[in-house]
């Protein structure tokens, strides 16, 4: 990893704001020709789909693209954006989810109907006592697609709303949250979201197809959340690379990690010190 990712480093601003929002957005992170080059890897994957009998007309959720092309390979440790997961999360971490979601026009009109609002990490919100829950993770959502607008597929948040464990859902199936917005960010824009953050896909009501990879962050103690069929990817990658990707000396490293876990640590330590706890 190069030392220039440094000026990309979490500002006291961007910390607080994530704290007390849940979320970061970041615009033009990807330029043009970078959403155009990894536009046309989802649009092969979507059309492989297609090919094997998904319905274009409905959204494809594609967990583990990691594998798929050297472009999503790359984002996993990608400058403008590692220094910020770090920033949150610390230098224990390593990608423990990656999915790709293509959502097509549905041809429906609009509607009120209560979107599939949630925390992240399922069981994870039910089997962990405490009010509020801990953070544990995050996401990082690169929109490639135009959601400048609603109703086009966008990404929809309740802001501020991390620290509560439950939300009030509206009666009868239709209606938000209370607070929803719905995130509208033009193309190359990169989200970060705590996992606790309540959160929806939303249909596409527009003639845009919408296109997010969304990359899962969290503690190198916690299961991947997908196949993450990725240590074929080890031998090619740096040491940091392969932190990321998971890999490990034993077991008893993803707990208590030595220096050869944790690279990144190692890294940090030499470059900025003020980084490690
Ligand atoms: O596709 C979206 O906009 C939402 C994705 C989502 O809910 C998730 O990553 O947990």
């Amino acid at each position: 990893m190069e030392q220039t990712c440094l000026q990309y480093a979490l500002t006291e601003e961007e910390r607080k704001a994530f704290d007390e929002t849940g979320y970061l957005i970041m615009e033009n992170v990807l330029s043009p020709e970078h959403v155009a080059a990894l536009t046309a890897e989802v649009d092969r994957i979507f059309g492989e789909h297609v090919k094997a009998g998904h319905d274009p007309s409905k959204a494809m959720f594609h967990p583990n693209f990691i594998p798929d092309h050297e472009l999503f390979l790359d984002l996993v440790d990608y400058e403008k954006v590692l220094p910020k997961v770090w920033g949150i999360l610390g230098w224990n971490i390593y990608l423990y989810h990656a999915h790709m979601i293509v959502t097509p026009p549905s041809g429906q009109q609009p509607s009120d109907k209560t979107f599939g609002w949630h925390q992240d990490s399922g069981r994870m919100n039910v089997e962990m006592e405490t009010e509020p829950r801990p953070r544990m993770s995050l996401k990082v959502a690169y929109f490639l697609s135009d959601l400048a607008e609603p109703g086009r597929g966008n990404f929809w948040i309740v802001p501020n709303s991390h620290l509560n464990n439950t939300m009030q859902r509206p009666e009868g199936g239709f209606g938000q949250l209370e607070g929803a917005i719905p995130v509208c960010v033009k193309p190359g824009t990169v989200v970060f979201f705590d996992r606790r953050l309540w959160h929806a896909a939303s249909p596409n009501w527009s003639e845009l197809t919408c296109k997010v990879l969304f990359y899962g962050y969290g503690y190198r103690w916690i299961r991947t959340k997908d196949d993450m069929t990725v240590q074929s990817l080890w031998s090619k990658s740096d040491p940091i690379r392969r932190q990321l990707l998971g890999a490990g000396t034993n077991c008893n490293g993803y707990y208590t990690p030595t220096d050869e876990d944790v690279p990144l640590r190692e890294w940090l330590k030499e470059y900025a010190a003020a980084e490690v706890k």
